[in-house]
Formats: C-alpha cells, sequence, structure tokens
C-alpha cells in the first residue's frame, strides 16, 4: 500500500449487492473539488460554498470532459446524458471526519451497476480507488486513532455476537490503547532514569534505586501478564465458546447436536460411527455466541476413516471450552468407560445421560449417582426423543461459558493474535531486564532490554510501528473501509 497521503481516494463503503441505497466514499485534500465535478446540487449551489456536515440532494453525473468525449458508457438511457443516479451528498470537512481529511460521502441507490459508474466518475473527476482498508489508515496515519483503534474497526465489523460486539466496540473507544500506553510510559520514565544513571555514573549519582525500580517493573509485567490473560476470554467472546459433544457412537451426539442448533445439521442413523468428522455450527443464545462441536464416536476400531475421525475427535476436545460427555442411559456406564476411555481421569464439564426414555427411573437415578461418583462434572439427564432435559442442558452449557470472568466488563480484553504477541515480547523483554538487574550486571543490558519492551508495546498502539506491519493489518480491511 503504497499510497501517498496527499492524493484523494474513492471507494464503495456498502457491502456488494443490492441494497436500499449504496455509499461511495471520497477522502482526501482534493475530495470536494471531485465531487465537485460530479454532483449537481438541487439547490444550484456549488459544494464548495455549502456548511460542513450538512446533507444536499443532488443528480450525480459524469464530469464535463467525459460527457464531451462523446463516448457514451452506457448505450440507453440516463447515462448516456451523463446522469448516473440521483442521491444526497454528505460534506465533511477535515479533522472532523472519519479519516481528519476532507471528505464526501455519495449516497445513491444501492446498484453494483450505480456504484461502480459512480467511482468511475470519481476517478474521471481525479481521485483514485482506495486501496483495502485505506480509509481506516489514513485515519491512523492522520492520528485520529491509535493502531488498536484501527483494528477494533474491523473487528466492530466483523463481531458476530453482542458480547463480541461490546468488546470490539469497547477497543474501538481506545481502552486497549490506553492501558498498554500507561504501560509503555511507565517503562519510558524507567527507562530515562537508568539512562541518566549511566550518564552521571562517575559522579556516583543513582537516580533510581535497584529496589524501585525491581517493584515496578514487577508490578507492569504483571499488569501485562493479566492483559494476556484474558486472551482466552477474549477469543470467546469474540469467535463463541466452542462446545464439542463426545462420546461413544450412536449414544445420540448428532441427534443433540441438531437439537440444541434447531435444524438437521448432522446426519442421524441407528448405526454406529455415523459421524466421521468433526461439525462446527454456531447458535446465538440471547446474544451470547456458542459454536456447538459434534464428533466421530470414540470406540476401538480397525476402520481407518472411523479412526482419522477419532483422532480429529480428540483434537477437537483439546481445543473445547466446554465439553460435554453423552452417555446412553439404557446401558451401564461402565461401557462409557471401557470403551471410550474418556472417563478416565476426565475434565470433563457436563455429563448428558441421554436416551432417558428408554430406561425406568429406578435405573436412571442409580446410573446418574454413579456418574456422579466419577467426579466428570454435572449430569444432566435428556432424551432427544422426547425433549427433556434439554432445556437444563442448554442453561447449563451457557453457564458454563458466561461465568463473570467472561463478561465483557472489567479491565481490557485482548482479543487480537498481534497484540498478544507483542505483549509477550515486551513481557520476555522485562524479565530479562529484571533478571540482569537482580545479578547487578551493567545498566547497559537492562536499558537494552526496556527499551525493547517498550518498542514492543509501541506496536500495539502504533506509536512503533513499520510499512510492512500497517499493509499486513490494512491488508484484512475490505475496500471502502
Ligand atoms: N430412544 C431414543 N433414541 C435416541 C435418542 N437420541 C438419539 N436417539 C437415536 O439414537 C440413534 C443414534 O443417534 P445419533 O445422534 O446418530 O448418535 P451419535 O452419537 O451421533 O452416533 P455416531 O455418529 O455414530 O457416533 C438414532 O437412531 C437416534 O434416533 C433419545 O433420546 N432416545
Ligand atoms: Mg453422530
Amino acid at each position: 500500500m503504497n499510497g501517498a497521503l496527499d492524493d484523494t481516494i474513492c471507494g464503495v463503503a456498502t457491502p456488494v449487492g443490492e441494497g436500499g441505497i449504496g455509499i461511495v466514499r471520497l477522502s482526501g485534500r482534493d475530495a470536494v473539488a471531485v465531487a465537485e465535478r460530479i454532483v449537481r446540487l438541487r439547490s444550484n449551489r456549488s459544494l464548495g460554498s455549502v456548511a460542513s456536515h450538512t446533507v444536499h440532494l443532488a443528480d450525480l453525473v459524469f464530469p464535463d470532459k467525459e460527457l464531451g468525449s462523446g463516448e457514451p458508457v452506457c448505450n440507453s438511457g440516463p447515462v448516456e446524458s451523463g446522469m448516473i443516479d440521483e442521491g444526497l451528498v454528505v460534506i465533511m470537512r477535515g479533522p472532523r471526519s472519519f479519516t481528519a481529511e476532507d471528505v464526501v460521502e455519495l449516497h445513491c441507490h444501492g446498484s453494483r451497476m450505480i456504484l461502480g459508474l459512480v467511482c468511475e466518475a470519481c476517478v474521471a473527476g481525479g481521485a483514485r480507488m482506495a486501496e483495502p482498508g485505506e480509509f481506516t489508515k489514513r485515519a491512523f496515519l492522520n492520528g485520529r486513532l491509535d493502531l488498536s483503534q484501527a483494528e477494533a474497526v474491523l473487528e466492530t465489523i466483523r463481531a458476530k455476537s453482542e458480547a463480541g460486539l461490546k468488546m470490539a466496540q469497547r477497543h474501538l473507544r481506545g481502552e486497549l490503547g490506553r492501558q498498554v500506553g500507561e504501560f509503555r510510559s511507565r517503562l519510558v520514565k524507567l527507562l530515562a532514569k537508568v539512562e541518566a544513571g549511566i550518564d552521571f555514573v562517575e559522579e556516583d549519582i543513582a537516580f533510581v534505586g535497584q529496589e524501585e525500580m525491581i517493584g515496578s517493573l514487577e508490578e507492569i509485567l504483571r499488569g501485562l501478564q493479566r492483559m494476556r490473560d484474558s486472551w482466552n476470554r477474549g477469543r470467546r467472546l469474540r469467535e463463541g465458546a466452542r462446545v464439542v459433544i463426545v462420546g461413544r457412537p450412536n449414544v445420540g451426539k448428532s441427534s443433540l447436536l441438531n437439537s440444541l442448533l434447531g435444524e438437521e445439521r448432522a446426519i442421524v442413523t441407528d448405526v454406529p460411527g455415523t459421524t466421521r468428522d468433526v461439525i462446527a455450527e454456531s447458535v446465538v443464545w440471547d446474544g451470547l455466541m456458542v459454536t456447538l462441536v459434534d464428533t466421530a464416536g470414540l470406540r476401538e476400531t480397525e476402520d481407518v476413516v472411523e479412526q482419522e475421525g477419532m483422532k480429529r475427535t480428540r483434537s477437537a476436545m483439546g481445543e473445547g471450552d466446554v465439553v460435554v460427555l453423552v452417555v446412553d442411559a439404557s446401558e451401564e456406564i461402565e461401557r462409557d468407560i471401557e470403551s471410550t476411555g474418556v472417563m478416565e481421569g476426565c475434565q470433563m464439564n457436563l455429563v448428558v445421560m441421554n436416551k432417558s426414555d428408554l430406561v425406568d427411573d429406578g435405573t436412571l437415578a442409580r446410573r446418574v449417582k454413579l456418574a456422579e461418583a466419577r467426579g466428570c462434572g454435572r449430569v444432566i439427564v435428556t432424551s432427544v426423543r422426547t425433549g427433556v432435559g434439554l432445556d437444563v442442558l442448554r442453561e447449563e452449557i451457557r453457564g458454563c461459558v458466561s461465568q463473570p470472568s467472561f463478561e465483557p466488563n472489567g479491565g481490557a480484553v485482548v482479543t487480537n493474535v498481534r497484540h498478544r504477541q507483542a505483549l509477550e515480547r515486551a513481557e520476555a523483554s522485562i524479565e530479562e531486564a529484571l533478571k540482569s538487574l537482580q545479578k547487578r550486571v551493567e545498566p547497559e543490558f537492562v536499558i537494552v532490554d526496556l527499551r525493547e519492551a517498550a518498542d514492543a508495546l509501541g506496536e500495539v498502539t502504533g506509536a512503533i510501528t513499520s510499512e510492512e506491519i500497517l499493509d499486513q493489518i490494512f491488508s484484512e480491511f475490505c475496500i471502502g473501509k
């Protein structure tokens, strides 16, 4: 992405496809001048003369020179006369705009055809097509957003649940950047003190005591670790908690998945070993996103396809936030222990005793007790056939994934791999600095480590950054954002 900041860019800001309205956005020094060439305000005023942050009804046309060239863009209809559409023009002069530059939005009918023609007209009028994420990149480069906020724009657009959206919006408000920024400035102050200490070493002035220094660094380290610990919580908020359903073949795992989803997503048959692969599907329960994962049944087998399926089951279990073990209520629970091995020293969060419709209450109670004695978590009795216990199960799962620490309040939550890696690097450097301090080695070593830590934190907010990192971040955006 090499776009210089002194040119003017344009792009479709609304999704591809048909819609009530579609918006083409212009940003840059000449945004108003470019727009003036292609809009004819119904008020007959020139766009350059109207107040900022106002809306105007207008005809959108090709710039005059295109009209005069005698090359109609379309063979019939109004386009031939240079007219593209009628719409609204919004003018926002910098720095009070998303990019902090002059921005003009052209609101027209939401047709791919029209939006394409409006972009062509903008280009003919002197703009250039924007690259992915270039509007947001400009907002960052012009100091409107820090880098973590710019990334939060994407996170906001992509949020799939209410909780994920709230978190993204907190990032957008700059909470993460502020917190990281505070740690960084504390590090930079310490760094300055150590450097000053070195400069005056001959005069033997200790600007910052060894103990005080160690104390401060340890405090910063703990703060960073706390932030990084929020990673799993953040990932779950963004992607939804993964609830993995496991158990022996034929116990009703796929039936359970289907009924929790409310759709016939997985194949259900009475043949053991029906499911061969991992099936993941997301649902939103009262604003909380949950990804339900159905797996291949676990048993001893010679079948290579089934073996591969089971390998996938085990790796899915490793990635699960909640593991639900399904057992068949109509069979002795010991069988589940023998044939799956999963109950041995198991880490299950929930045990579902399904097919309760097939057994009498006495037997059921005895088996529930046995399962509970195994210490594999709470046992829930269900029957997919009659619907018994399914609401209870849904509530239990919700309870597992929305414990207090899971809610999007409290400190900043890390959801971005890049941020997590930067925090990890900062922590490692601070740990090195602490080791050097404890060994009382030359302050130069401490300085190098502290500087690295401060730089790593600077990468989160964009205080320290390279063109390469920026390109990587903004290329994930869509054009027009
Ligand atoms: N009676 C009764 N039958 C059930 C219940 N739940 C599922 N079944 C039946 O049990 C059989 C197996 O169900 P599945 O959902 O395919 O079982 P699974 O655990 O996914 O099996 P695999 O994919 O082979 O591992 C089907 O015939 C279902 O209709 C239940 O609560 N009661
Ligand atoms: Mg199945």
